[in-house]
């Protein structure tokens, strides 16, 4: 390989240094979301931040981030996690079943929680401080009594359609950006879900926080990864 050739590859590995720069070599590139890109902002209710019934760690960190976030789209869409009393993800619908272990439904495998973000109740309210004025959508999922819907567009038996490709389909959205809680949950399966629809994905990791169930965090990235849905921070996007 000649001397030039080496020099190069070097540089595209980012392993040259001592240029001087002020910024690192290969910065990301800024992204300035289009007229036809949407923010899902996923589940940013009281149940899954502190004083919740399913509190995620960091939780209500999200919100001024997302705040932040909302005036760079055109497009804002919500969700929110709406169970029914005795739902069949709760662990209190299952005798002798605790919260956080797994049981076997007609659909799979399906994690048991505790009871949360119940139907009209407060604790499934959207957080008090999330600013969305601009949002155009609510959409509500897990309101069937028997299967969970950790994704905002396809319930757990990966056939039931919770209509929201469809709404993104009709107003033309081709991109979607990803935030809200829990990352390796509800976050993780929207984003994989959007990927499955067609849409161009990303995941904002600053505007989201884990539950971490067993290393279920570092798998949810690296699915997410497989599955084509892009990485990023706030920071990012101008
Ligand atoms: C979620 C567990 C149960 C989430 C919802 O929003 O990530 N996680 N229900
Ligand atoms: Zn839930």
């Amino acid at each position: 390989m000649q001397r030039r050739t080496v020099l190069k590859s070097a540089a595209a590995l980012g392993l040259v240094s001592g240029l001087g720069l002020s910024m690192p070599l290969f910065a990301a590139a800024k992204i300035k979301p289009a007229a036809n890109a949407a923010l899902i902002v996923v589940d940013v209710q009281n149940c899954f931040v502190e004083g919740g019934t399913l509190p995620v760690k960091g939780g209500s960190e999200v919100v001024p981030v997302i705040n932040q976030l909302a005036s760079h789209f055109d497009n804002i869409v919500v969700t929110q996690d709406w169970h029914t009393p005795g739902h069949a993800s709760f662990a209190s619908t299952h005798g002798g079943k605790k919260p956080f272990e797994t049981t076997k439904l007609k659909y799979g495998d399906q994690v048991l929680w505790p009871d949360h973000c119940v139907q009209g109740s407060d604790d499934a309210g959207l957080h008090k401080d999330l600013k969305l004025p601009t949002a155009q959508l609510i959409i509500r999922k897990g309101f069937h009594k028997d299967m969970d819907s950790y994704s905002a567009f396809e319930e757990a038996d990966h056939k039931t359609a919770t209509g929201l490709a469809g709404y993104l389909k009709a107003r033309g959205v081709k991109t979607v950006f990803v935030t809200g809680l829990a990352t390796d949950f509800c976050v993780a399966w929207t984003a994989m879900d959007a990927r499955k629809a067609g849409f161009e994905v990303y995941v904002i990791e600053d505007a989201t926080r884990a539950i971490d169930l067993n290393g279920s965090l570092a798998a949810a990235w690296k699915q997410m990864a497989a599955k084509g849905v892009k990485r990023i921070q706030s920071t990012d996007i101008v």
